[in-house]
C-alpha cells in the first residue's frame, strides 16, 4: 500500500470519527476503516459513550466476502487499540481474534489503562503494527481528551465579546449586549462541543447568565461560577436546575455549592476538580477578572473572541492576549468572529 493511500485512510478514520463529536465525551473520537489496496472493506466510529468502539464496529460491519478478505487487509484507526476491560471488552483481543494480520495507528492512547500495552499486545501476537500516521492532525482532533491526560487539567478556551472599541463591559450597572442573535447561536455551538464554562463572579451577579445551548443541540454543559461569598440569589439562572452546575464558594459544600480554600489556589483547585470530575473541556466566559487569571498563568489552549459591531466609548478592557495560530475567522452580522490557538511557548 502507498504512503498516499494510508494517508487517505487514516484520513478518513478522522472523518469517521468527527461524527462522534458531542456523544463521546470524555471518550476520544475514534474512526476505524478496514481497507486493503483495492479499497475500503468496511468502516466505523465510536458513536457514543459507553457503546462499541470503532474496531468493533468497522468488524462488525464486514460482509462475509470482506471477513475472507482480513488476513490481507490493514486495519487503520486513529488510536491505539485498547488492552483494557472498561465498558467493553479490549478492542485488541478482538482484531487478534479476527486474525487481523496488520494495523496502522495513528496517536498512542495516553490513558494509563492502555498508554502502549494495546500496541504491545498487537505486536506479541505477531500482528505488524505501524504508529504515528499524521500524529499531529489526530493530536488535533482528540484536543480535549490528550491534553486532559497529558497535562491533568481540561482543553481551556478563553471566549469574551467585546464592542467595535475593545471593551468587555460599559461602566453602567447594566450590561450591555454585543452578541447578535446569529452570533448567539454560534456562540451556543461552540459551548455545545465543550463540557463545562465558568464564569467569576462579577459576571454571574450583573449579568445572571443562563449559559445554556438551547440554540444548539448536544449533551448538556456542565456549568461552573466562582462565588467566594456565596451572593448568588437563589433565583439566579445558573440555579434553575436546568444543567449540572457548581458554585465554587468558601462557606458550603452541599450541592451544587463546592467548598475550595480561597487562601490558596483557587484556579488549581478549580482545575483538579474538573479532572476529579472527568471534565476535559473548559470555556471561561469571564468576565475581566477571571480571564485574566487564567491568562497570566498561561493558563489556557486557545481563544476565542466575537467583535461587535458597536462602540461603548469606556468601560472595562478586553484582555491583550499574545495572537497564536489563526483557528478560523468569520464575520457574521458585521460581527467579527476569530479564534486561534495558543502560541507555543
Ligand atoms: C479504542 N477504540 O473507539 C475508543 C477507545 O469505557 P470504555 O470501554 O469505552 O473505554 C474508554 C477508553 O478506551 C478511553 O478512555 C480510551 O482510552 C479508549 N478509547 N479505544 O480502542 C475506540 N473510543
Ligand atoms: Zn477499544
Amino acid at each position: 500500500m502507498t504512503p498516499e493511500q494510508k494517508a487517505t485512510y487514516m484520513r478518513r478514520c478522522f472523518q469517521l470519527a468527527r461524527l462522534g463529536e458531542g456523544r463521546v465525551a470524555p471518550n476520544p473520537l475514534v474512526g476505524c476503516v478496514i481497507a486493503t489496496d483495492d479499497g475500503i472493506l468496511s468502516e466505523g466510529y465510536h458513536r457514543q459513550f459507553g457503546g462499541a468502539h470503532a474496531e468493533v464496529n468497522a468488524l462488525n460491519a464486514l460482509t462475509p466476502a470482506g471477513r475472507s478478505q482480513l488476513g490481507d487487509a490493514t486495519v487503520f484507526v486513529n488510536l491505539e487499540p485498547c488492552s483494557h476491560y472498561g465498558k467493553t471488552p479490549p478492542c485488541a483481543d478482538r482484531l487478534i481474534a479476527e486474525g487481523v494480520r496488520r494495523v496502522v495507528v495513528c496517536n498512542t492512547d495516553p490513558n494509563p489503562q492502555v498508554s502502549g500495552r494495546g500496541l504491545r499486545k498487537l505486536r506479541d501476537a505477531g500482528v505488524q503494527v505501524e504508529e504515528g500516521l499524521l500524529t499531529s492532525e489526530g493530536w488535533e482532533l482528540n484536543r480535549r481528551f490528550f491534553t486532559y491526560h497529558e497535562l491533568k487539567r481540561p482543553y481551556i478556551t478563553l471566549k469574551w465579546a467585546e464592542t467595535a472599541d475593545g471593551y468587555l463591559d460599559a461602566d453602567d450597572p447594566k450590561p450591555i449586549r454585543i452578541s447578535s442573535d446569529l452570533t448567539k447561536a454560534l456562540v451556543h455551538k461552540l459551548r455545545a462541543t465543550e463540557q463545562a464554562i465558568l464564569v467569576g463572579t462579577r459576571t454571574l451577579l450583573k449579568d445572571n447568565p443562563s449559559l445554556h445551548t438551547r440554540r444548539y443541540y448536544g449533551a448538556p454543559l456542565t456549568r461552573l461560577a466562582i462565588d467566594r461569598n456565596g451572593r448568588a440569589p437563589l433565583s439566579s439562572h445558573l440555579l434553575d436546575g436546568s444543567q449540572p452546575t457548581f458554585l465554587f464558594n468558601s462557606r458550603r459544600d452541599d450541592a451544587p455549592w463546592v467548598r475550595l480554600d480561597f487562601d490558596g489556589d483557587v484556579i488549581q483547585q478549580l482545575l483538579q476538580f474538573l479532572y476529579d470530575h472527568r471534565i476535559q473541556s473548559l470555556i471561561v466566559e469571564g468576565g475581566a477578572e477571571t480571564l485574566r487569571r487564567f491568562i497570566v498563568r498561561g493558563l489556557y489552549d486557545a481563544v476565542q473572541v466575537e467583535t461587535g459591531v458597536y462602540a461603548c466609548g469606556k468601560g472595562t478592557q478586553a484582555p491583550d492576549v499574545p495572537l497564536g495560530t489563526a483557528l478560523r475567522t468569520a464575520c457574521y452580522d458585521g460581527h467579527r468572529m476569530v479564534s486561534f490557538r495558543k502560541m507555543k511557548q
